[in-house]
């Protein structure tokens, strides 16, 4: 059994509701004041379960689980028709055989369109009533520059029975051909109805997509990310575990209040989300738009995502205005945040909500910066194809040039996996070099790579006496990078040609080697610790100018000589000989203070107490109060190079 939803569209009172009530059995129209007035104000809700006739050529045709919403034609209640239209696989348009195409059957038809259903079905009604020739003549005539242009185009009567069940046949014939709703495990409940059940508590009701719920689920109320625990689930009036996109949802939330914490047009998720309050979209307006005046940058406008409204400010990028039959980039301010995704539809209205002014498809959710033209403008290109993954991906990095993998497209309509599969393709191409923390765009990587590599060659030209250039030194060049970018550029370089050692980095072929100006500064350095090996002069001292600086740092990271703290350095025969005779005297003598060892060693405390310490750092000894003692374990560690 498949899961689909399917709505109804079309004008006031041309028999919507009927034909539900007519194909399910289920009024839809559930409120007094709509069986009152005869006419739907809110939307309704039905269940239908279809199939296709077997064949010799498929036995076993699948069956569907069909949830029907029915929405309100009236137009001042078109905005109850789109918070019902918002994630549907088919619309079922309503033609009335007396009236024909009205001014809400093409409104509604508009919005279709902008929502980005693909197929619909048109049921010509009350066919009792008159001849359906020339509104059949005039239905297609309306859908010829469509998207749904060949849509089938079915006669019925709910009076006389007429075309029911070729209607059923149509939708079932539909519903074979389209795919199953996507399943990128990101649910979404766009909410429609918030109420209490007296025992029950707070109910909500809704469309579900993107991904699965379970009762037990921690769910998240957007966009406040507010969390709650899923304690029953239920569709079509049943109980069940487990509900996939496309089913109509209710969910049983009994911690949370209806009208406080959770209303409609609030959306559920299964993970946290940052909401955000711009939203970068490419804005279209049919030639069909109902105002033909053009819309002003800068207008407010109503805008409709899933079951919400919100209040918004448009501006536009690259014009001042859009009229009928053009597109345009434009940002969307929004009064209050919304959790929309890269991909997603919606719909524009005047900020009285009396016309469809025109249809969206969001491209980037988190336009921190608008200034940017040129990343703006690749990104723009994602509403040509919105359900295109590479596109999606490859313009992300194209734009930004450096990003996190981890996180990124977490708010579109893809999954995670699909991300995944679609940077490894543009890796495996050479488009982005593709690390475990960081993707940037190929061109921009070998950039910073290269300047990186010239940058340590350049240190290894300039000081030939270093093993390499340190990473703080080169860490500051790159300032602009992000930790963990720099992290994942040393590490392909140390993938390649180079190498780090130590706290530097250098190319593999490199060997440190003194040049001749340091040589001499070198012998006198050496020359001197010889002199008074155990009680050498400090390090200010035996390096006072540049030269010596430099020489000794070159001995130190040769391993000629050992730093034991910031201010004594030792020859490594030295520093060999003194550690042997400590270990010497405490193995004979039993434990000894820093004091009787100074004085065997014939050192002085200056050296003395930073070499003990030394000692007991590398683990040759142990401190416990005055005295050193030996740990045994290491008893013959080297001193570290
Ligand atoms: N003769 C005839 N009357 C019909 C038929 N279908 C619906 N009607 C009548 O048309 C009127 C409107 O029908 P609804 O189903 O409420 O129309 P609707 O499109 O749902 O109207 P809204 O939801 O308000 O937009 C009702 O009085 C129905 O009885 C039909 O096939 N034949
Ligand atoms: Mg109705």
């Amino acid at each position: 059994m498949r899961n689909f939803i399917l709505a109804t569209a079309g004008h006031v009172d041309h028999g919507k509701s009927a034909l539900v009530k007519a194909l399910t059995g289920t009024d839809p129209d559930r409120l007094p004041e709509e069986k009152a007035r005869g006419i739907t104000i809110d939307l309704g809700f039905a269940h239908l379960e279809l199939s296709v006739p077997p064949s010799s050529l498929n036995p076993h045709p699948p069956t569907f689980s069909i949830g029907i919403i029915d929405v309100p034609g009236h137009e001042d209640f078109v905005r109850n028709m789109i918070a019902g239209i918002g994630s549907i696989d088919l619309a079922l348009l309503v033609v009335a055989a007396n009236e024909g195409w009205k001014p809400q059957t093409e409104e509604h038809l508009l919005i279709l369109s902008y929502l980005g259903v693909k197929r619909l079905v048109v049921a010509l009604t009350k066919s009792d009533l008159d001849n359906t020739c020339h509104v059949t003549d005039q239905v297609r005539e309306k859908l010829r520059d469509t998207p749904f242009a060949g849509a089938p185009v079915i006669t019925t009567s709910v009076r006389t029975g007429v075309g029911l069940q070729d209607l059923k046949s149509a939708l079932a014939r539909e519903f074979a051909a389209l795919p199953s709703p996507r399943n990128i495990d990101k649910a979404r409940l766009f909410i429609d109805r918030a109420f209490t059940l007296h025992g029950i508590g707070t109910v909500v009701t809704g469309t579900l997509v993107d991904g699965p719920v379970r009762v037990g689920d921690t769910i998240f109320v957007q966009p406040r990310n507010n969390p709650a625990r899923v304690r029953s689930l239920q569709t079509h009036g049943r109980d069940v575990d487990v509900l996939y996109p496309g089913t109509r949802t209710a969910m049983n939330l009994p911690d949370l209040r209806t009208g406080i914490d959770i209303n409609r047009g609030d959306v559920i998720t299964t993970q946290r989300f940052e909401p955000g309050s711009m939203l970068n979209v490419v804005l279209a307006r049919s030639l069909r738009s109902q105002r033909a005046t053009a819309i002003k940058s800068r207008t407010s406008a109503q805008v409709h995502h899933g079951t919400s409204r919100v209040l918004a400010r448009i501006i536009f990028a690259e014009t001042d205005s859009l009229a009928a039959g053009e597109r345009a980039i434009a940002q969307l301010r929004l009064e209050a945040p919304m959790i929309a995704f890269v991909g997603d539809r919606l719909i524009v209205r005047d900020a009285s909500g009396r016309q469809t002014l025109a249809g969206g498809i969001v491209f980037d959710v988190d336009p921190t910066v608008f200034t940017r033209n040129r990343e703006r403008a690749i990104l723009a290109s994602r509403a040509a194809a919105p359900d295109d993954v590479d596109l999606a991906v490859w313009t992300g990095i194209a734009g930004a040039e450096i990003i996190e993998p981890s996180r990124f497209l977490e708010r579109s309509r893809f999954s995670a996996a699909e991300i995944g599969a679609a940077l490894q393709r543009l890796a495996r191409h050479g488009e982005i070099f593709l690390g475990e923390s960081v993707a940037a765009k190929m061109l921009v990587w070998r950039e910073l790579s290269e300047r990186a590599a010239a940058s340590i060659q350049n240190n290894h030209r300039t000081h030939p006496e270093r093993r390499g250039l340190e990473l703080s030194e080169l860490r500051s060049e790159f300032d602009s990078l992000a930790p963990a970018v720099f992290d994942a550029l040393i590490a392909d370089l140390c993938a390649n040609d180079f190498v780090r050692i130590g706290s530097t980095i250098a190319k593999r072929s490199h060997r440190a080697n003194l040049p001749p100006e340091l040589r001499a500064a070198a012998d006198k350095l050496v020359t001197a610790l010889a002199q008074k090996p155990f009680d050498p002069p400090g390090r200010k001292e035996l390096a006072a100018d540049q030269n010596q600086r430099q020489a000794l740092r070159f001995l130190i990271q040769q391993g000629d000589l050992i730093e034991i703290s910031g201010e004594i350095v030792l020859l490594r025969d030295s520093l060999e000989k003194m550690r042997m005779t400590v270990s010497d005297f405490i193995a004979t003598n039993g434990p000894a203070t820093a004091s009787q060892l100074r004085q065997h060693v014939a050192s002085s405390r200056r050296v003395m107490i930073p070499f003990l310490e030394y000692l007991d750092r590398i683990g040759v000894t142990q401190r416990s109060g005055d005295l050193r003692q030996l740990r045994r374990s290491k008893s013959s560690a080297v001193a570290p190079s």
